[in-house]
């Protein structure tokens, strides 16, 4: 966390709708447009000389200066259409990431201006759809309109835009009430009072009265410099099922249920009901252990609550309802995991959201794989040593990618890894990844935006490696995200193909030609492979290479 530096700080406040903007219509509040217009007019969100001064187009807004070296200067994106909260759904919140992500080079930081109802959805989503975020990000709204005479819109904004533009935390953060908390950390609590949040568990990151007090060794620390990751397929197949004294042995038909148990994680011993959420843990749906008190955590204290575990639900410690869904919507959403790596990613503490009890703080366990256990093991031991563990990471991550394993590669990026390091010898993960064909792997390391053409030691790339594993799958997955064989690897190509060509090798000419190479590239002797294997009688490759130099597609049919 750190005071921002610089002459002009400029932000995004996306209006999404809710109170803070509503107007009444027949006697009822509805989503009002024009946010910006309506600020313009209030000095306290508007410099118009400053403006004019410096030409800001019509939808950025200066505040008046807050420093005197220092301007924070704001553009509104007003969504259509805008929002009562308690219509918005996980697709509107990935909408809100996938804006960020458009514009984050744009912008120093963001505001999401968004209705209180749900607003502690939102946050606890926007923080696992988000990751590596090196910016800030606050939303925040109001329980009375921003033009009504009392009303607590101008102060939340304003304190919103002011702490997203004067300090670098980066993190989903909600701003109400002169407090800046974990947006994963809080729940709305009072649908009249201004203060209408609380964040149970964890203590604001921030509050505001005549100085602003920074609670500095709560405020998660950026990581490195990796780029900005939206994980954009959040499962929608997820509940919330709160006990009841009585409920009967029925789980709705779901993949992911965060179930709020009663005082510290307990629950009735009924045998129906434990039987039924057996049987619902062998089937495969993910049950999290939330309490529907307020304040307080999940623990093992009672056997009432032993019985939970004993059933196969996991624990969400001291989780909020919202974050506990929205991580379950999060870990579901992420391709390829198995179902133990993803109990062991609800276990883990991803975004802040929960506190482990003390000796739980764990390394994850990774238990189902050596390579795994040894990850967890080395991780482990270099706590302390960060340099020993920054040289060790890349090499781990590249035995990852080569063993395909997502649920180690998880866990490394989790501890900080950069999945686009190379190892000894100039191999990234991808390299590895491409090079045995793991598909999952090439897949989880593509979305994470790891650059796909770059060179080892040797200057081959993955796409190479694809091709001479012949893994076609990855090969495709390759070139859709833009990797191509380079002059370098296409020198040798021609006599490749003729080798290729002679031994009647037709996958090994199927994979050049999926990974966009010529086929008709001369050999060293200026013959080229329909020639080879014409002369050796080679009659199905000679098939293949009229058809494909008759104009290459990219893509095989049926690879
Ligand atoms: N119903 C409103 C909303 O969530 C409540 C508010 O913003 N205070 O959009």
């Amino acid at each position: 966390m750190a005071r921002a530096l610089g002459p002009e700080r400029r932000l995004l406040a996306v209006y999404t709708g809710g109170t803070i903007g509503m107007r009444s219509e027949q006697g009822v509040l509805v989503p009002g447009r024009g946010l910006a217009a309506v600020l313009r007019t209030l000095p306290m969100f508007h410099d118009e000389e400053h403006a004019r001064a410096c030409g800001l187009p019509e939808d950025t807004l200066v505040l008046p200066p807050a420093s005197p070296d220092q301007r924070v200067i704001y553009t509104v994106l007003e969504c259509q259409p805008l929002f009562d909260s308690s219509d918005m759904t996980i697709t509107e919140w990935v909408q809100i990431a996938q804006t960020i992500e458009r514009h984050y080079e744009q912008y120093h930081g963001f505001v999401v201006i968004h209705g209180t109802d749900t607003m502690a959805f939102a946050a606890s989503v926007l923080s696992f759809v988000l990751e590596n975020l090196q910016k800030t990000v606050v939303l925040t709204g109001a329980q009375v309109p921003i033009h009504a005479l009392w009303n607590d819109g101008r102060e939340n904004l304003l304190g919103a835009l002011l702490m997203a533009g004067q300090y670098v935390i980066p993190e989903v953060c909600l701003f109400f009430q002169n407090q800046l908390f974990r947006g994963n950390r809080v729940t709305k609590v009072d649908s009249r009072r201004f203060a209408a949040f609380c964040s149970p568990n964890l203590p604001p990151l921030a509050v505001v009265g005549t100085d602003v007090l920074i609670n500095r060794e709560l405020v998660r620390k950026a990581r490195g410099k990796d780029r900005l990751v939206v994980h954009s397929s959040m499962e929608r197949d997820v509940g919330l099922l709160r006990l009841y004294p009585g409920i009967p042995a029925a789980l709705p038909p779901m993949k992911g249920v965060v179930m709020e148990t009663f005082g510290s994680g307990n629950g009735p011993t009924q045998p129906e009901l434990l039987g039924e959420l057996q049987a619902a843990a062998r089937r495969g749906l993910i049950i999290l252990n939330c309490t529907h008190c307020l304040q307080g955590a999940v623990t093992s204290d009672y056997a009432a609550g032993m019985a939970m575990a004993g059933a196969g639900i996991i624990s969400g410690f001291d989780m909020t309802s919202e974050a506990a869904l929205a991580k379950l919507s999060y870990v579901l959403g992420q391709p390829g995991l198995s179902l133990d790596g993803r109990k062991e990613l609800l276990a883990r503490d991803l975004r802040g959201e929960m506190t482990l009890p003390t000796g739980h703080e764990r390394r994850p366990s990774l238990s189902c794989s050596t390579l795994g256990r040894g990850v967890a093991q080395l991780l482990a031991l270099s706590q302390e040593a960060d340099a020993v563990r920054d040289a060790l990471l890349p090499g781990l991550a590249c035995a990852a990618a080569h063993a395909g394993n997502l649920e180690a590669l998880q866990a490394l990026v989790e501890l900080g890894s950069d999945l686009s390091l190379e190892n000894f010898n100039g191999q990234t993960p991808l390299h590895a990844a491409a090079r045995r064909g793991q598909a999952g792997a090439v897949t989880m390391l593509l979305q994470r935006g790891v650059p796909v053409d770059t060179r080892d030691e040797d200057g081959l790339s993955p796409l190479l490696l694809a091709v001479k594993g012949r893994h076609w799958g990855v090969i495709g997955l390759l070139r859709a995200a833009g990797a191509c064989l380079s002059p370098r690897e296409l020198e040798d190509a021609g006599t490749e193909l003729c080798r290729l060509a002679a031994r009647a090798d037709l996958e090994g000419l199927r994979s050049w030609w999926q990974a966009g190479a010529d086929l008709g590239r001369p050999g060293y002797d200026g013959r080229s492979a329909l020639l080879v294997a014409e002369a050796a009688g080679n009659l199905e490759v000679v098939t293949f290479l009229q058809h494909v130099q008759g104009g290459a597609p990219e893509v095989l049919p049926g690879v």
